[in-house]
């Protein structure tokens, strides 16, 4: 098997892909790969099927990535997805079986579904792995790549302060912060700050919020969302607050979307691993932090759900919660 670096090099039109719903870290790894293969004088077609949340344009690069690739391309590589069906329509399969595939993650729950797989679940972000590849293909870190990789780490670490938080996602901090990121500036951006209305919202749902035997849980109604101008990524923060309740060993949010669906986000203590509870439900994730999507009305996937944490709860022990 060619290493992702053998990959890399012996590709010319390359296409980068990130899951739908991207977060900090999947926009990151995206963005970055754009200026190294560039540096490296590779064609790179950047695309993630959802739109650039507004929050995450800041990093340099951002404005080149689209829904709907275009083109021939020899390499594909997948960034921060654990299946295939997460890249959404940003990956045609018609088009693009043939093509060899890297598959670049981090979920403990990644299907392997590449030509090559490199996934380390012990990484706090995607974003580390391809600084490692940056440096293995001898490209420099500019405050570019910087900015982008270090809003990762920042992301998926929520500002180092979960449990994933290692002495590999600090030294990958501390040489991005040298290559000139702004960390105060990224984790202001994308942790502090939230507009008016996704304020209120959450004041909304916390509202709503229950706690019961150790899980605390709250709903957004695609009502609630359609009264408030609070784009849905904005909400991943909220779960992180629900985790938060002290008395809590595991938080759900429950989102229905316009289209009936229902997303559902998972945070556990240490101890706790939800990411086999989302699994199941054909997701994916990582011990403390896992979701997955339903297209079942809201009141069924809150029951299914919760019933299937109780049971996680039962069997993981209560002794030591
Ligand atoms: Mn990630």
């Amino acid at each position: 098997m060619p290493t992702p670096e053998q990959m890399v090099l012996g590709a010319n039109r390359i296409l980068v892909l990130c899951h739908t719903s991207p977060d900090g870290d999947g926009i990151g790894a995206l963005a970055a790969m754009g200026h190294i293969l560039r540096a490296l004088g590779k064609q790179a077609t950047l695309a993630c099927a959802d739109p650039v949340p507004r929050e995450y344009r800041f990093m340099p690069g951002t404005d080149a990535i689209v829904q709907r690739p275009e083109g021939e391309f020899d390499l594909v590589i997948s960034l921060d997805s654990s299946d295939l069906p997460r890249l959404g329509e940003a990956y045609d399969a018609a088009k693009l079986a043939h093509v060899p595939l890297l598959n670049i993650d981090h979920h403990i729950t990644n299907l392997n579904f590449g030509t090559v797989n490199w996934v380390e679940p012990n990484s706090a972000s995607t974003c580390q792995l391809v600084l490692r590849l940056a440096d293995g293909l001898g490209v420099e870190i500019t405050p570019e790549i910087a900015t982008c990789l270090l809003s990762g780490i920042v992301m998926d670490t929520r500002g180092f302060t979960t449990p994933n938080t290692d002495l590999a996602a600090l030294r990958a901090a501390e040489r991005l912060v040298a290559a000139g990121a702004n960390i105060s500036d990224i984790a202001r951006k994308l942790l502090v700050q939230r507009p008016f209305s996704m304020t209120k919202l959450w004041g909304d749902v916390l509202a709503q919020a229950h706690l019961e035997d150790g899980v605390v849980w709250a709903s957004l109604p695609a009502s609630l969302m359609a009264q408030s101008d609070a784009s849905a990524n904005g909400l991943s923060g909220l779960v992180a607050f629900l985790a938060g309740v002290e008395e809590a060993r595991v938080a759900v949010l429950f989102r229905e979307r316009n289209d009936g669906r229902v997303e559902v986000s998972l945070r556990s203590v240490p101890g706790v691993d939800v990411s086999g509870v989302a699994l199941a439900m054909g997701g994916g994730g990582h011990p403390q932090a896992a979701g997955f999507t339903l297209a079942e009305p809201l009141a069924d996937v809150e029951a299914k759900t919760l019933a299937a944490v109780r049971a996680l709860l039962k069997g993981s022990g209560q002794a030591d919660g």
